[in-house]
């Protein structure tokens, strides 16, 4: 076992412990993304109902023109948590780049999509950096002097509360340095039902997504969690502008993990992710506490997501 796999385990169990021991009754949602996560996610981007994957990648293929005059040609692309990097060729092909830095967390996704990158993109220096660009990051030397051009879509942002939202562009702002740029994408508030209709979906990708995190404890944390006694829910909160995602109980349920006992009563739910959706002016009061000036905004013709271009 290597030590990211230990470190991994170690804050999994802790935020497990958190959830049961001390009743929180919440989960944070990066632990949705194993390996069986990470699929069935891919398999959620393809959904008729999941429409933000499918929406911004329209933007992305309409818009090349309009991205090239605004980002000018030769700057280094820096992608955040770029995992398989589907999205990134439109833009590569677009802007002229000087050179694409992957920043990702996991290794793995890194080493298979930038060699995949580098055949599509023989030409272009491809340097990836495995990180975790929750933090400042440190870019490689070879773009030191490169204007910079950051690229996190997938409205991502939308999955942290605002104050982590702001910490993280603030973040941004300093591994890209003054006068960067950054290429970002939000989901918009829409009606409640298409909301709703994508994160509860009908034929159930989604819920076994959340409920793969039941299984995912049951696996590495040594537990009994009776999964099948569980459901997804998925409710929109107008107050925090957000779809919140829960698994309920279905009746009373006692399980153990790591060998200590639990019990649930029927109705308890486990809080397990968020999914902001944005105003365009909350999208931009936002960006500007982060320290990022908006310069221009593509949407599609039924203002479902926008991807933003803000300057340091
Ligand atoms: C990765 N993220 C932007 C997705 C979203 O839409 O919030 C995660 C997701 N969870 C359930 N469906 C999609």
């Amino acid at each position: 076992m290597d030590m990211t796999t230990t470190l991994v385990d170690h804050t999994f169990r802790k935020d497990v412990r958190r959830c049961f021991e001390r009743q929180t009754f919440a989960i944070p949602a990066r632990w949705l993304y194993d390996r069986r996560g990470s699929e069935l996610f891919e398999e959620i981007t393809e959904l008729p109902e999941y429409y933000p994957t499918r929406t911004e990648t329209k933007l992305l293929e309409a818009n090349g023109d309009a991205f090239a005059a605004a980002v000018g040609p030769k700057r280094a692309v820096i992608e955040f948590g770029s995992g398989s990097s589907t999205k990134t060729p439109h833009l590569l092909k677009a802007i002229d780049p000087a050179a694409y830095v992957p920043i990702d967390i996991s290794g793995e996704f890194l080493e298979h999509s930038a060699s995949q990158l580098q055949d599509e993109f023989p030409d272009l220096p491809i340097l990836p950096v495995e990180a975790d660009f929750m933090k400042r990051v440190e870019l490689p030397e070879a773009v030191a002097d490169m204007p910079k051009l950051g690229f996190f879509p997938g409205s991502t942002i939308g999955n942290m509360i605002a104050r982590t939202s702001v910490d993280l562009l603030r973040f941004m702002r300093e591994t890209l340095g003054e006068g960067a740029q950054l290429l970002i994408g939000f989901d918009r508030i829409k009606d409640e039902q298409i909301l709703v209709n994508a994160y509860d979906d009908s034929a159930g990708v989604t819920a076994q997504f959340s409920l793969n995190l039941l299984d995912r404890i049951n696996r590495e944390l040594d537990g009994n969690i009776p999964v099948d006694k569980f459901r997804h829910v998925a409710v929109w909160s107008d107050i925090y502008a957000r779809i919140e995602i829960y698994l309920e109980a279905q009746e009373d349920v006692e399980f153990s993990i790591d060998g200590a006992a639990h019990a649930l009563v029927e109705g308890q739910r486990l809080h397990i992710e968020n999914s902001h959706k944005y105003g365009l002016r909350d999208a931009r009061l936002m960006l500007r506490a982060g320290g990022w000036t908006p310069l221009h905004e593509w949407s599609d013709e039924r203002d479902y997501f926008t991807l933003m271009l803000v300057e340091a």
